[in-house]
């Protein structure tokens, strides 16, 4: 499997049989000085959601890491969260897959009936980091994509690119999703506006959980470094992280 995953990117490629977590492997190596490695896996036994929630990822996905080193702040690492999604969602729109983004870091098929406002659930992204607050010294974003599974496998809510449109060249996207990221990643306009382009989340009438309580209302765009603005009946609320939930087109 690690010719398969042969690719051709400015970025080393680590690939695994099987791991526990791609990106416990590459804050591992991020840890070690390492920089614009890919850690990849076909298949994960202890992968990880946000908030320490279980991500299943058997065989036939698109289970990777990307470990960097940017000369960002940490308050900018939530870009690289939506270059990743723009990146996902541009490789699995070429693979025939009706894909679109639910802020912050959900890749969605949506359908147009009612019944299925929230969407299912196509690939999810992580990032992590660490660093003093002016720099970070490393960032490691994974990105979960249910490839050539079959949805049945995943948790209820969940889609794959085999249900929705057939079997992937997993080499080939692996490779798209990291020539898009590197072409957007210092470019931080770049990426909003692509994620505008792709948003699932933009025009619904919204409820985001965050730390500091729940805010609801239309979300009418997304801003550096990642943050979604939502018009409420106080005004403008600009919120930076949350569980957001798409109640109703505005
Ligand atoms: C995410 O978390 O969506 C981030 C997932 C990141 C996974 C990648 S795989 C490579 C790298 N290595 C890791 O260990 N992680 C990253 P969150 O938004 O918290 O969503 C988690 C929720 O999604 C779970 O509580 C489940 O309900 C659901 N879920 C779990 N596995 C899924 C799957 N394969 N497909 C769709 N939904 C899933």
């Amino acid at each position: 499997a690690a010719v398969e995953f042969g690719l051709d990117a400015s970025f080393e490629i680590e690939f695994h049989d099987e791991i526990g977590s791609t990106n416990d492997r590459g804050r591992e190596l991020a840890a070690a000085d390492a920089s614009d490695v890919v850690v990849i896996a076909a298949e994960q036994t202890g992968s990880r959601g946000r908030l320490k929630r279980e991500w299943t990822a058997p065989e036939g996905g698109v289970w990777m890491s990307l470990v960097l080193r940017p000369e960002i702040p940490p308050a900018h690492a939530p870009l690289y969260t939506l270059a990743a999604a723009v990146a996902v969602t541009r490789a699995a729109r070429e693979a025939g897959v009706d894909a679109s983004i639910k802020w912050p870091n959900d890749v969605l098929v949506v359908s147009d009936d009612d019944t299925d406002r929230g969407g299912r659930k196509l690939a999810g992204i992580l990032t992590e980091m660490e660093g003093e607050a002016d720099r970070v010294s490393w960032v490691v974003v994974g990105i979960g994509v249910n490839a050539n599974v079959d949805s049945d496998t995943l948790p209820p809510g969940a889609t794959s690119v085999r249900d929705e449109a057939g079997d992937v060249d997993r080499r080939v996207f692996v490779q798209r999703i990291l020539e898009t990221f590197d072409e957007l990643t210092d470019d931080p306009d770049a990426i909003l506006s692509a994620w505008r382009d792709y948003a699932a989340t933009l025009g619904q009438y919204v409820r985001v959980e965050t730390q500091s309580g729940v805010v609801e209302g239309e979300a009418v765009d997304v801003q550096v470094p990642g943050a979604l603005v939502i018009q409420t009946e106080d005004g403008e609320r600009v919120v930076h992280a949350g569980d957001c939930e798409h109640l109703r087109p505005a």
